[in-house]
């Protein structure tokens, strides 16, 4: 938007927080905004307890929100979105740099002058008759170096109240924007909720976002994906960290002593349930703990000793509803009995939330839609509905994730949806190697973006959807971390999802995964034993610890074994992949490629 050409006399009714800040940008652009998309109300957002009970009211009383029972979950509500606004949508997002190819193959591009008139166009006036929310957040603990600022600015009040879960917002973070004088910048608006005039488009050398048509999650929460992913892995790439689609999880010993893990899956692959994992009862009784801190995002930066730490930049978690349960976590669902916000869930007769796989004995009368429930039309919950809730609430929640320095990081975890080939779990030989099995990574597709639900498709640590450039420069920068002094995490690649002849998982996963982090942290400390193959170390017989769980021989075979000649084209596959990205890929990455390639062929 140009500044000169827009009615910067236009006037809005100002409420809430301090009516403006005394940070010039920030009220340069507010106005700016405000004279294009020309709301009744401008709404500064201090965060407070006042604040939110206003806001709630307003949206109870528009129906944007409905009061769910109070005895069984207190301070709780249901949102519906438009039934064709509930996941991202990959094909209507795009990254705008000055140059094509900085944006890279894995990402939809439009020049920016194109991206901002498309969507300035769309904004013309889109607030008329709404309050514009302004909203100063922090990704991170308010008071840690690798925390970074922005400001949404919305017309939807439930992206107001589900921010404020999500991040560390309002008036703090109007404090520390102020201070630094930078933050990103994120314009969005529910527009009409068409999917036809529906963009989330990325400036990142702007770090600016505008995201217009949809109300839902990743599309609307602009901190989440659009400022913590896309426009923070940039940044991250010119500063030297890295913004990744991880959880980070703490695994106590019986000694009590504490290692972290990042671990990349993609969306509904289940890094909410890793992330709050309940160790099997064996390990609970020797003492073994889990600890959450975050379960999406991880920033994470090399330290003055080397090692990389580790934040969560988010406040909350914006989890699947569907198949939480007592069995598959019960720490989400101890979260979840109070203050949360559920999205596209269905609802029982005396009005609590309900979803497929609860399993708590209850029936569902109203479906996501508002409808009365009919099995014949489909689940009672949206397959990619939500709870939103403050990992405050979390039992596992661990006190350092508020350390704004951070979690030392022992071991990177990567892993998708593989129903055959991919063992249980194999470690990389080194660096270079854990990049590339991060770059190869493959995964069948989730509800949680529209398109089609089990296609197989590369999605490099996860990150295709939410890599904000170029992913040959993205590789190129996961292995410039090894360098002198650097005491990198060993890289991991797990596969929970492997099936058996009979199309049944062949491992119990949820808690037992604690048996194959267990392994990894020996692995890190040198005191467990590995079958060296071509592509990395497999766990020896009985190194894993599998007392308590049966598995037949097809599944040994399966889960610890490896079929040469099925790698062999998995690693065709994945050189034609690399290739996909031309000159730019790095050839360190190429020839790592070639090396696996060649013991395979051997
Ligand atoms: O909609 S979100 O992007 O926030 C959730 C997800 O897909 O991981
Ligand atoms: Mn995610």
């Amino acid at each position: 938007m140009n500044a000169s050409t827009q009615d910067l006399s236009f006037s809005a009714t100002v409420e809430g927080g301090a009516g403006g800040s005394r940070l010039p940008a920030l009220n340069d652009w507010v106005a700016q905004v405000a004279a294009l998309t020309r709301p009744a109300a401008i709404h500064w957002c201090d965060g407070s307890d006042a604040e939110n009970e206003a806001l709630t009211a307003r949206m109870l009383a528009d129906g944007t929100l409905h009061k769910l029972n109070e005895e069984t979950h207190p301070g709780s509500y249901l949102h519906r979105s438009h039934p064709d606004d509930v996941a991202r949508v990959e094909h209507l997002t795009f990254v705008c740099t000055t140059h094509h190819e900085d944006a890279g193959p894995n990402n939809n591009w439009m020049a920016p002058e194109e991206g901002h008139a498309e969507m300035d166009a769309l904004f013309d006036g889109c607030m008329q008759g709404r309050t514009m929310y302004v909203i100063p957040y922090c990704m991170g603990p308010i008071d840690s170096p690798l925390s970074r600022c922005g400001v949404e600015i919305t017309d939807s009040p439930y992206v107001v109240a589900n921010m404020r879960i999500m991040t560390r917002m309002g008036a703090p973070a109007l404090a520390r924007i102020e201070r630094e004088g930078t933050f990103v910048k994120g314009l969005h608006s529910i527009g009409e909720l068409d999917p036809n005039r529906r963009f989330i488009m990325h400036f990142p050398e702007e770090l600016t976002i505008k995201s217009y048509g949809s109300g839902y999650g990743g599309n609307a929460l602009l901190g989440k994906k659009c400022h913590a992913l896309r426009i923070a892995s940039h940044q991250a790439k010119s500063e030297g960290w890295l913004a990744e689609h991880m959880l980070i999880l703490g695994i106590e010993n019986p000694q009590g002593e504490t290692h972290y893990v990042a671990a990349a899956f993609p969306s509904a692959c289940g890094k909410t349930n890793l992330a709050m994992l309940i160790p099997p009862e064996g390990y609970r009784n020797a003492g073994w703990k889990v600890w959450t801190i975050g379960d999406d995002i991880c920033w994470m930066r090399p330290g003055a000793d080397g090692r990389l730490y580790a934040i969560n930049p988010e406040a909350g978690f914006f989890g699947v509803a569907p198949g939480t349960s007592r069995n598959s976590n019960a720490n989400a669902l101890a979260s979840i009995q109070s203050s949360t916000i559920f999205t596209n869930v269905g609802v029982t007769a005396d009005n609590q939330p309900w979803w497929e796989g609860l399993e708590n004995g209850q029936t569902p009368v109203i479906d996501w839609r508002g409808n009365p429930y009919d099995p014949a039309k489909g689940p009672a919950a949206h397959p990619n509905s939500r709870f939103t809730v403050s990992a405050k609430q979390c039992p596992s929640y661990s006190p350092m994730a508020e350390d704004p320095q951070g979690v030392p990081i022992s071991a990177i975890v990567f892993g998708g949806r593989r129903a055959s080939l991919v063992p249980l779990v194999f470690e990389a030989r080194d660096w270079t190697h854990g990049v590339l099995v991060g770059a190869a990574m493959g995964s069948e597709t989730t509800a949680a973006a529209t398109g089609a639900v089990g296609v197989m498709r590369r999605d490099p640590m996860a990150m295709k959807p939410f890599c904000g450039y170029n992913f040959a420069d993205y590789f190129s920068h996961w292995l410039s971390f090894d360098k002198e002094g650097a005491q990198l995490p060993k890289v991991f690649h797990v596969n929970w999802f492997r099936k058996g002849d009979n199309g049944k998982f062949l491992w119990p996963g949820f808690g037992d995964n604690l048996r194959v982090l267990e392994w990894m942290i020996q692995r890190v400390k040198g005191e467990a034993d590995a079958v060296e193959t071509p592509i990395g170390a497999l766990p020896a017989e009985g190194a894993l610890n599998l007392d308590g769980i049966t598995l037949d021989e097809e599944a040994k075979a399966k889960l610890f074994g490896f079929d040469r000649a099925a790698w062999e084209a998995e690693f065709a596959s994945i050189g034609e992949y690399l290739d996909e990205y031309g000159p730019r890929m790095p050839q360190a990455l190429k020839d790592e490629q070639q090396r696996i390639a060649g013991l395979l062929a051997d």
